[in-house]
């Protein structure tokens, strides 16, 4: 589920794994995901707090990119890493190459294995950079960080590095990757054509969704937006 408070992802995940301990669902986990500014937030404390307190199989995922918008890993914390700060909640953590598909998946399959087999909450923190701007709303990266710091990342791009590794080892190749490419260009396209023959959403119907029983306030929204819309 997408949450846009950041941080508050962590408290959501406890109570989901919360849920699954409580069903005995086998085979489940929890997982979630923030960047570096989501941990210095207050509600990610509380989230690992209570899964590590009730041993729920949370598995929390800091996206380490370096920067919270604009402000760099350094200002946002005193602590040394930022896995570390699950081991003050009781949760095992580790830091992995973000960068480094292969490492992540064998570090994600190895939290998993030990949370399904009833061993409580896991941190993992990905070492990352973030490419682009955090949004397109205004942020540009040229203001707070240089090429020269910017270009070793880009030389340790994931998808290059998984690229050679397939190659070398006779798994992939130039051709596949064309008609890979061109298979999703058109699947994209498909995609942009039936995005675009779903009809406009109507304000009030967004409103209408927003809760079961509209607040006072809320039906008179409605009755406003209704009132417009049916000119
Ligand atoms: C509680 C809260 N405070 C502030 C914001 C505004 N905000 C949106 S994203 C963001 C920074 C998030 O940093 P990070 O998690 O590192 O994401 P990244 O910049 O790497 O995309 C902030 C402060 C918010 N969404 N929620």
């Amino acid at each position: 589920m997408p949450q846009i408070i950041i941080g508050a992802a962590y408290n959501e995940a406890a109570g989901v794994a919360m849920g699954i301990k409580k069903n005995k669902e086998e085979d489940a986990i929890a997982f979630t995901y923030t960047g570096d500014g989501g941990t210095s937030q207050g509600d990610s404390y509380e989230g690992m707090n209570f899964a590590g307190a009730f041993q729920v199989p949370a598995l929390f995922i800091v996206q380490n990119n370096g920067f919270a918008i604009s402000t760099p890993r350094k200002k946002q914390t005193a602590a040394p890493t930022l896995a570390q700060k699950a081991v003050a909640a009781g949760i095992p953590s580790v830091q992995v190459d973000g960068m480094d598909i292969l490492a992540c998946y064998k570090v994600a399959k190895a939290a998993r294995d030990y949370m399904v087999a009833g061993n409580g909450p896991v941190m993992i923190e990905t070492l990352t950079y973030r490419y682009g701007a955090h949004s397109s709303a205004g942020d540009d990266p040229k203001r707070y960080r240089t090429k020269e710091e910017t270009q070793p990342w880009f030389d340790k791009d994931p998808l290059i590095r998984l690229r050679k590794i397939l190659e070398d080892k006779g798994l992939w190749s130039e051709e596949q990757e064309d008609k890979l490419i061109d298979e999703y260009k058109a699947s994209f396209k498909e995609a942009i054509k039936e995005a675009d023959a779903v009809p406009a959403d109507k304000v009030s119907d967004m409103l209408k969704r927003t809760f079961e029983i509209p607040t006072p306030e809320m039906k008179k929204e409605i009755d406003k937006f209704e009132a417009k819309e049916s000119k």
